[in-house]
């Protein structure tokens, strides 16, 4: 008999092409399925189309058929018989088979989910609790597992929302992965296909609100094309339980609505506030709530008019409050101008110093939103201290799903261990227990609202945040919001299972590179506290410790000839350990018990102090550098041994960017540790730092149509020159002879490609062309780009097991484009084992 190709798929083992879409809802085909038990049939207690219920029907249909090829009727009111599944709320529940056991302690989102048999009962304390069970039913199912036992879930925290940092014109801010799914040149997008899309996947992690738009907002959104806008949004996302909100431009009563003022005092302004709140109610009757960031980096806000940032929350509150909406109040708050001649000024102390005072004056619908260290979202930060501050206000989380400052989806980023770091971290307050994930719940402080948000990045591509892997973010963070005790490695081993299958490699290949993202990223870019050491005056991207100091950012690392680090103590600093409760302040304020992770944090010390694994401060940076990059060069291979066992465009999808990432570290280990030999003038004791026996350098060739060019800053190109051509236009050639003995290398060509330009290259080795291609990262990662020939823009291609004949000629012809001067720093001929 003769399998058609079709058919014939499945049986050789060979995974469809998958482009990411579904994401963890794939339901695949489980290999135990012959061993689970199904209803026959689903009875959703409430058939009302658009309903949370009757989406979880339809979910419920549309999963079985997916795993099991299973058609599962509807039996719509009519009785379920002892092979149904019935779903729906509990009161719906309740009216029709009597009190059922168990569900009284059901809260608001929390579900019950039985099953016996072919019998199944998924019950909601609300209509998105039905559907949260439904989901969880249709995860394990997923997961390959019989369901046989009694679950009750129920939420720790009211409030789980994502923050979509979307701009009116479509663009994203620190989104790398296209454009917005929720805006459009101006207006709310008329096609939703995607917005119900994700409210699909966002629901399935218990997600229960959205803010649309960029906390850096924008006065237009409330115009009357806009708020009907808004209106199709929430649409789109309520079958989802999924209620929208919106994030405000504190000036909007001036700039957009014609007043003379935006005084949070001002009657006039008051009225105004009401009056747009009552319009968007009136298209979005279940509107979430407003998120506000208030005097804060450019924003406008309360201060102007000498009010306190809590006038400015209340005012929204009470607009808010007879439609039952909740305020965001973002305690991102700092003056960006402060001056570091001054050692007691510190930006880590001004969440603290700006709403300490406020504690308790918070309306009550109000939640002070706090992100989860005291700087923004660095590769290591201490929890904010605020979070055992406000005794007296309901506070969230803000987790950072898009890795803005962690190598934004380019560089493997798997989050879970990070905010599980700060979610268990007790802060002590009073010297009880008082862990930041209690506090955000409002257990600890008895509060009656908290959560998380979570600030997304996802765009139109269909990935949907750039990365396939890193779409694991997105789940953990799902999951950490219901239940922030879970662990870290089990939640990232669901996505996986429900991402990729059931290949042991595959999960323990996957789960080791994943566990080992942070911490190899850490290694690379900033270490012992002192932040990433990312550019954070331009892409937030590459390399660029000096761009830290010399400015009122705040970001400061104090890094002299000798010394580095910030004084963050009480005795002889900024303070800032102080405002720690008694415990954790005597921790950071003593050397001797700050962990070494945060030493530079809390500490200014000289580049020989010791840390307490006895290694020097600079020595641990170097070999830091050296490690983290090793592991990253392990990614690709790793990623490779999966070939064959992750459907084709996944596994070219990921190993592009691993291999992207290989490289990329590379150029972070010589920037940052180049940097900080060149300042400190401490040799590396391993003497790796400066030494690179296996390179060609750009500039040292013989050059035709190409000129040497500095690279700045010039730790982000090797001997910091690279080469550019001449003209914009004209090919340009570099020549040397091989001196390195005959054999086989992979040889490395390092590049910087720049956006603006999709410059072309060849490299010949005698009359053999090894390689071509093509300068067009613009078009193939997400990262903020770059103009520049910096840390940023280097990069990395590697042709592997080339013959190579010692005094053969080696050529590159860089063909420029655009802006791009087919920039070239080096070539490294790498013998087996070497990394240069
Ligand atoms: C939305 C950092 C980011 C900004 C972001 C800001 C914030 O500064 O770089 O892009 O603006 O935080 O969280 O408000």
């Amino acid at each position: 008999m003769r399998l058609s190709l079709l058919t014939s798929l499945p049986l050789l083992g060979l995974a469809a092409a998958e482009d990411g879409l579904q994401a963890w809802l794939r339901y695949a085909p489980v290999p135990s399925a012959n061993s689970i038990v199904l209803p026959t049939a689903i009875r959703a207690l409430n058939a009302t189309s658009g309903s949370p219920v009757y989406t979880a029907q339809q979910e419920l249909q549309r999963g079985i058929s997916g795993i099991f090829g299973k058609q599962l009727g509807t039996n719509g009111s009519t009785t379920a018989n002892s092979s149904s599944l019935i779903i729906g709320t509990l009161d719906a529940y309740e009216s029709l088979h009597g009190a059922l056991e168990g569900a009284a302690d059901l809260q608001d989102d929390g579900f019950y989910l039985s099953a016996s048999g072919q019998s199944v009962t998924i019950v909601g304390r609300n209509e998105r609790g039905a559907l949260y069970g439904a989901f969880e039913y249709l995860s394990r199912l997923a997961q390959g597992q019989n369901v046989t036992t009694t679950t009750i879930s129920n939420p720790q925290v009211p409030i789980r929302w994502t923050n979509e940092w979307d701009n009116m014109d479509g663009s994203i801010e620190r989104g790398y992965a296209g454009s917005s799914l929720f805006f459009r040149n101006g207006y709310a997008v008329d096609n939703v296909t995607r917005v119900a899309e994700y409210a699909r996947l966002l629901a399935s992690l218990r997600i229960n609100g959205m803010i649309v738009n960029n906390v850096n907002a924008n006065a237009t959104l409330l115009n009357d094309r806009n708020l009907e806008g808004l209106g199709r949004l929430a649409d789109a996302m309520r079958p989802y339980g999924i209620q929208l909100g919106i994030s405000l431009n504190f000036a909007s009563p001036r700039d957009f609505g014609g007043l003379n003022s935006f005084d949070p005092l001002d009657p006039k302004v008051d009225a105004w506030w009401a009056n747009v709140t009552n319009v968007i109610y009136s298209k979005v009757p279940d509107m979430a709530g407003y998120l506000v960031k208030a005097n804060s980096e450019g924003q406008p806000g309360p201060l102007t008019y000498n009010r306190t940032l809590a006038d400015g929350a209340n005012m929204f509150a009470r607009a808010v409050n007879p439609h039952g909406g909740l305020i965001m109040f973002r305690a991102f708050v700092y003056d960006n101008h402060i001056n570091e001649t001054n050692w007691t000024a510190d930006r880590a102390n001004a969440a603290v110093d700006f709403f300490q005072h406020l504690d308790g004056k918070f309306d009550e619908n109000v939640v002070v939103q706090i992100k989860y260290g005291p700087i923004d979202f660095q590769v290591r930060e201490p929890p904010n201290p605020l979070f055992s501050t406000l005794r007296n206000t309901s506070t969230s989380i803000e987790l950072q799903i898009t890795p803005e400052y962690l190598g934004q989806n380019d560089h493997l980023m798997y989050l879970g261990p990070l905010w599980k770091e700060i979610l268990e971290a007790d802060l002590r307050a009073d010297s009880q227990p008082s862990k930041v994930k209690d506090i955000v719940s409002g257990q600890r402080f008895k509060r009656p609202l908290g959560g998380y948000a979570g600030v997304s990045g996802v765009g139109a591509n269909t990935t949907w945040l750039g990365s396939h892997l890193a779409m694991s973010n997105l789940y953990a963070y799902g999951r950490l919001a219901w239940d922030a005790s879970q662990d870290a490695e089990e939640v990232l081993q669901d996505w996986i299972r429900l991402t990729f299958g059931f290949d042991q490699q595959v999960m323990d290949t996957i789960t080791d590179m994943s566990m080992k993202s942070w911490p190899a990223y850490e290694n690379y870019s900033g270490n012992l506290g002192i932040q990433t050491l990312t550019d954070i005056t331009y892409t937030h991207f590459g390399p660029n410790p000096a761009s830290q100091d010399n400015n009122g950012w705040g970001q400061w690392t104090r890094a002299d000839k000798d010394t580095i680090g910030m004084d963050r103590t009480v005795k002889n600093g900024t303070g800032n350990a102080g405002q720690y409760s008694f415990e954790v302040a005597q921790m950071y304020e003593n050397i001797e018990t700050t962990p070494d992770n945060l030493l530079l944090w809390f500490h200014h010390v000289p580049y020989t102090q010791r840390l307490k694994s006895n290694k020097t401060v600079i020595q641990h940076f170097y070999d830091a550098h050296y490690e983290g990059a090793a592991t990253a060069q392990q990614f690709v291979q790793q990623w490779q041994s999966l070939k064959g066992k992750i459907d084709a465009e996944r596994f070219e999808s990921v190993l592009f960017e691993q291999t992207f990432q290989a490289g990329h570290a590379l150029v972070w280990r010589d920037s940052i540790s180049e940097f900080y030999h060149n300042l400190s003038e401490i040799a590396d004791e391993n003497n790796r730092v400066g030494n690179h026996p296996w390179r060609i350098e750009a500039e040292k060739m013989t050059l035709s149509g190409y000129k040497p060019y500095a690279v700045s800053p010039f730790h982000t190109a090797s001997g910091a020159m690279a080469i550019v051509t001449t003209s914009n236009i004209t090919a340009g050639t570099a020549t040397a002879n091989v001196t390195f003995e005959t054999g086989t290398y992979d040889i490395a060509v390092n590049y910087f490609d720049l956006i603006g330009g999709r410059s072309t290259y060849q490299l010949d080795l005698g009359n053999q062309t090894v390689g071509r291609w093509v300068g067009n990262h613009e078009d193939t990662l997400g990262h903020a780009p770059s103009t520049y020939l910096d840390g940023h823009s280097a990069t990395r291609i590697t042709f592997k097991g080339i013959d190579v004949r010692q005094g053969e000629v080696l050529r590159i012809t860089g063909q420029p484009d655009g802006i791009e001067p087919a920039p070239l720093d080096y070539i490294s001929f790498l013998p087996p084992g070497i990394v240069d």
